[in-house]
């Protein structure tokens, strides 16, 4: 049994490849072809185990290569199998994340759309879902919420709020794993031949998501606990499947919280959820933070209540971390 990685450890680099249960029959990559010929065969990384990857080829075969154990590469990757060496192509786009230590880890690679994954229980964390969308916008990609559980009591308030707050902005897909309602509609939007990853704190049904979309994978899945509501990490390994109704998804490990990667002050207000209108206006100065600057663009809409008061103070609390981030990245250029 693989060591479940604790949050920044790095996640699914575990020390052996893992067999999971919906996989057809893997191969190892074949040793250095002998005649010299070096022909190499293309493919994409569908699962990550930390010290091997496994590479579904254009020709349908699935093999598993060793890799470095910090390789960078991640569930997404284009690569060139020669033997046991692997060749990165390009990426059109890539996803980081910052765990609560301050490691950095890549999420995915060449996707085009990242669900937010949420429940009411457990509860996101404060700032998490604007974090990602604006991570999710930051690299290329279109973000969609997933309001999971939505069968459990309680849970109605929880998505009238969301749906207030993102409605206008994402699309935004209340459903159920368990219950298996509300799917229909993010198997449209995925069918539309997306590639798309999931990402949410640990236990809000993600891989019961995945498991309900897909029906021929089996995922494992975990326990909330009932006092704390907190999930367990249950997924150790990233993987991608391909939906019968069109798209693919990337089931990925849960984490504590979502953080950003190299956004500045400006990047946050361009891409944060709700501030859509105000990329129509200019703010008097240029490197505005819309907090009390004369003739900004945001506070203008915020007394016309054109950005909901509640938009503009989840926007105050990320910006206090962004600012935190840059103070901290300029304390430690002093340093050098
Ligand atoms: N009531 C209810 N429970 C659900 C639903 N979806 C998932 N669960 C439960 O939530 C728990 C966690 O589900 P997982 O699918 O393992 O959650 P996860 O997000 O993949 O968790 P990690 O892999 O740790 O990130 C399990 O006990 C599921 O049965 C749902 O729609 N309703
Ligand atoms: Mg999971």
């Amino acid at each position: 049994m693989l060591p479940l990685p604790s949050e920044g450890e790095g996640w699914g680099e575990g020390d052996l490849p893992v067999k999971k249960k919906h996989t057809q029959t893997v191969h190892r990559a074949p040793p250095p072809d002998p005649s010299g010929s070096g022909a190499a065969k293309e493919g994409l990384i569908i699962a990550h185990h930390g010290v091997a990857v496994e590479v579904l080829s254009l020709d349908g075969t699935r093999s598993l290569v060793r890799v470095k154990r910090r390789s960078g590469h991640v569930v997404g990757d284009r690569v060139e199998v020669m033997g046991e060496v692997l060749r990165r192509l390009d990426r059109s786009t890539e996803l980081r994340r910052r765990d609560s230590r301050g490691g950095i880890h890549l999420v995915g690679a060449n996707i085009d759309v990242l669900g937010v994954v949420v429940a009411h229980l457990p509860n996101p964390p404060p700032g998490f879902i604007d974090r990602a969308i604006v991570a999710a916008r930051a690299a290329d990609l279109q973000p969609f919420l997933v309001i999971n559980k939505c069968d459990l009591e309680g849970s109605t308030g929880f998505v009238l709020a969301l749906r207030k707050a993102y409605d206008a902005t994402i699309p935004v897909f209340p459903l159920s794993a368990a219950a298996r309602t509300g799917l229909g509609p993010l198997r449209d939007f995925l069918g539309k031949g997306h590639r798309g990853a999931f990402v949410g704190t640990t236990g809000v049904g993600k891989s019961s998501l995945l498991n309900a979309l897909c029906p021929d994978i089996d995922l494992k899945v975990g326990r909330v606990n009932e006092d704390s509501g907190r999930g367990r990490h249950t997924t150790t390994v990233s993987t991608l499947h391909t939906l019968s109704t069109g798209g693919e998804l990337i089931d990925t490990p849960g984490f504590q919280d979502f953080g950003l990667v190299d956004i500045s002050a400006q990047d946050l207000a361009m891409h944060f959820p709700g501030f859509e209108q105000a990329g129509y206006g200019t703010c008097r100065f240029r490197d505005c933070r819309h907090r009390t600057e004369p003739g900004c663009v945001v506070l203008d809409l915020v007394k016309k209540t054109e950005i909901f008061p509640e938009r503009y103070a989840a926007y105050l609390l990320v910006l206090d971390e962004v600012e935190a981030d840059e103070a901290r990245l300029r304390r430690n250029e002093w340093k050098k």
